[in-house]
């Protein structure tokens, strides 16, 4: 099969699996060739597709496998990276509908909001930090469109890194506020802990993340645009979610973020 085709072929069966709330075997059983990069290659023309069947827009982008328990569980030493479209985002006090989703899990995130461009190559941790104009807490709602979340790096690459929804907190603060690898997160659900971390979960310091997808979205030509969030990658494992639950994370100076699932 030519390349294009491929890339065709598994950015409408991830659609469609989306859509239809049905899960997909591993793309790399059918397509030995996929590999990371033509896997970014299938991202862009699912978010293609997306945008034009959805009458949607690109607001930015997330990182994903960005801890070292995720990258051990898929075998891999590498993060990922996905887009953020408008449509993704869910405000915060709306109870959400699990009913759209597929098998959806919620983590704790650090929000960034540029207002900068920020283009590889040698991005560092000072200039992702100095285009920043605020960051605040956030919630991502993940969901595999692959069985049992069964899948290798470029799977996930190619399903825009497992992306779903995202819940943005509304109080902003300056990156220069807090220490934001020192930063403690204490996530919860229904009252109760259930994982507990710091900023430098993900690959030492959050920035970092981002500083890293910076650098390899000159590969494509591409950039963290002004205005663009960015999800900088999870500080804990991700939690499953039952209709009824209520979720709430809190950071360490910049404040708390809450979700509560319906049927
Ligand atoms: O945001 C994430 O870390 C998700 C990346 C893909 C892996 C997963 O589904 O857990
Ligand atoms: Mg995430």
């Amino acid at each position: 099969m030519i390349k294009t085709d491929v890339i065709d072929q598994i950015a409408h069966e991830l659609y469609e699996a989306e859509k239809t709330q049905t899960t997909v075997g591993k793309f790399v059983d059918r397509y030995p060739e996929l590999d990371a990069d033509l896997a970014y290659q299938v991202q862009d023309r699912l978010i293609d597709l997306k945008c034009k069947e959805e009458k949607t827009r690109i607001v930015g982008r997330k990182l994903g496998l960005t801890s070292k328990a995720k990258q051990q569980m898929i075998g891999v030493h590498e993060p990922s990276y996905g887009v953020l479209l408008e449509s993704m985002q869910l405000m915060e006090g709306e109870p959400i509908s699990i009913s759209p989703f597929i098998h959806a899990k919620v983590e704790p995130e650090i929000a960034f909001v540029f207002h900068k461009e920020v283009r590889g190559p040698h991005v560092t941790v000072a200039e992702i930090l100095a285009a920043t104009a605020y960051i605040a807490p956030a919630l991502e709602i993940i969901d595999s469109r692959f069985e049992k979340f069964n899948f290798t790096l470029a799977d996930a690459i190619a399903d825009n890194s497992s992306s779903s929804r995202f819940i943005i907190g509304e109080r902003f603060y300056k990156p220069d506020e807090v220490d934001l690898r020192l930063m403690g997160m204490v996530f919860k659900r229904n009252g109760e802990v259930i994982e507990t971390g710091a900023g430098a979960a993900v690959m030492g310091h959050p920035a970092r993340a981002i500083a890293w997808m910076a650098n390899k979205l000159r590969k494509t030509g591409q950039s963290i645009k002004a205005g663009e969030v960015v999800l900088s990658g999870a500080i804990s494992a991700s939690a499953t979610i039952a209709p009824g639950d209520y979720f709430s994370a809190s950071f360490d100076g910049i404040g708390s973020i809450e979700a509560k699932f319906t049927e």
